[in-house]
């Protein structure tokens, strides 16, 4: 081990919280291996051997936005006029419906539902939305609309100041629980200049910190891999932590879950020019957000972004869930156009049993998913930290 990485790996083994400079220490490292092991020994610690999946859909409502991120190659513009960018698109509620109908046959569990920040549609939509699903698919858990979408949703509702209220609207009209998104990386120069426009930091924590108040689990990512710098990496978690730290200091009955790093991909982006992170800075952030985030009960790999094949090889390196089956997803593709990016249960599960580790099937909220035929009931709760 490097000798660098010795007091971290004391503090490690004793169960003691990282600092700020600890986080640079491991990110500035080559030792992949120590640092993996060492992610791996926490992983190990409150998961044992288990990794977790779940069977969910996801669904992009729109690509219409009124921001313009450079990182983004999702969005497209629409004038007051109504001309548009080719490809610009919303769906009907009746499609949202009958999409939820079909996932929920198909045994999805879960939809995580995020879109553009669309200029002209009303907040009715988004409520009919999730009436229209919950009739449709009463057990499907719906996970919707990042802290960035609920900022426009309070905006457009008219209620710019009051995000409990629009939260509490939504969670009466069936949303389940907040995806990760539109964090990115909780520093002003990196904003300024590469998703100027957006919430900053305070308002992405604050939207959290409501939802957590009510009663809403939710999720947290950091994009990495542009022009952040390895000190904005760290103050992110860091800020993340102190976020957990409050929602379980004042007791809210809601938490953050699941922490989703996010490999920046550059293609068809204003970022096209750089050239994203590399395969080792993707294990190397995956361990480093399982060691510094002490008080998040789990480590996401997202596939979609991560590939399979790191995703599965992340599982050694402190990640402990490696999303679902997602089959739809619009926002990034790897290597193609098509937006289908789909695997199945099986391949999911053949690809963690490989890597050692047992897979479960988890529903939203991290209970064991139990199937009887085309049937499924959730289990006890399996996994809390600090809770
Ligand atoms: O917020 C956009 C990111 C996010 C690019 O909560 C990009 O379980 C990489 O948040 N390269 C949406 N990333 C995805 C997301 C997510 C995914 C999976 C699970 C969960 C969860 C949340 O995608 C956006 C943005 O940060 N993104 N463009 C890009 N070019």
């Amino acid at each position: 081990m490097e000798a660098a990485l010795q007091p971290i790996a004391d503090k490690v083994h004793a169960g003691e919280r990282l600092s700020f400079n600890d986080g640079l220490t491991l990110l500035k490292s080559r030792d992949i291996w120590a640092i993996g092991q060492l992610a791996d020994t926490v992983r190990r610690r409150l998961h044992g051997n288990t990794a977790y999946y779940n069977v969910n859909r996801h669904l992009n409502y729109s690509n219409v936005c009124a921001l313009s991120c450079k990182f983004c190659s999702f969005y497209r513009k629409q004038q007051p006029d109504g001309t548009r960018d080719e490809g610009a698109y919303e769906f009907s509620v009746e499609h949202i419906a009958k999409s939820a109908a079909e996932a929920a046959a198909g045994g999805a569990t879960e939809m995580h539902i995020v879109g553009g920040l669309h200029p002209y549609l009303p907040f009715a939509y988004y409520t009919d939305m999730l009436r229209a699903i919950r009739a449709a698919a009463p057990r499907l858990h719906i996970k919707a609309f990042t802290a960035v979408e609920i900022v426009h949703l309070a905006r457009i509702s008219k209620r710019a100041r009051d995000i409990a209220g629009v939260l509490s609207d939504l969670k009466e009209a069936g949303l389940g629980s907040l995806p990760g998104g539109g964090a990115e990386v909780f520093d002003d120069r990196v904003h300024d200049e590469a998703f100027k426009g957006k919430i900053r930091s305070d308002m992405w924590l604050l939207v959290h910190h409501e939802a957590h108040k009510l009663g809403l689990m939710s999720n947290a990512t950091i994009l990495y891999g542009h022009i952040e710098s390895p000190e904005d990496r760290v103050n992110h978690f860091i800020m993340l932590r102190d976020a957990q730290d409050t929602a379980i200091r004042e007791n809210h009955p809601g938490r953050f879950q699941t922490v989703i790093p996010l490999p920046f991909i550059p293609d068809d982006s204003e970022l096209e020019h750089l050239p994203g992170p590399t395969g080792l800075d993707d294990l190397k952030m995956l361990a480093v957000s399982r060691l510094m985030l002490d008080n998040f009960p789990h480590i996401k790999a997202f596939w979609i972004m991560q590939t399979l094949e790191l995703s599965q090889l992340s599982l050694q390196f402190g990640v402990d869930d490696i999303d679902g089956t997602v089959v739809w997803y619009d926002i990034t593709k790897v290597g193609g156009s098509d937006t289908h990016q789909e695997v199945t249960v099986s391949t999911l599960r053949r690809a963690v049993r490989e890597a050692g580790f047992e897979p479960v099937e988890r529903d939203t909220l991290y209970r064991r998913v139990v199937r009887t035929g085309a049937d499924w009931h959730s289990a006890d709760q399996l996994q809390t930290v600090n809770s």
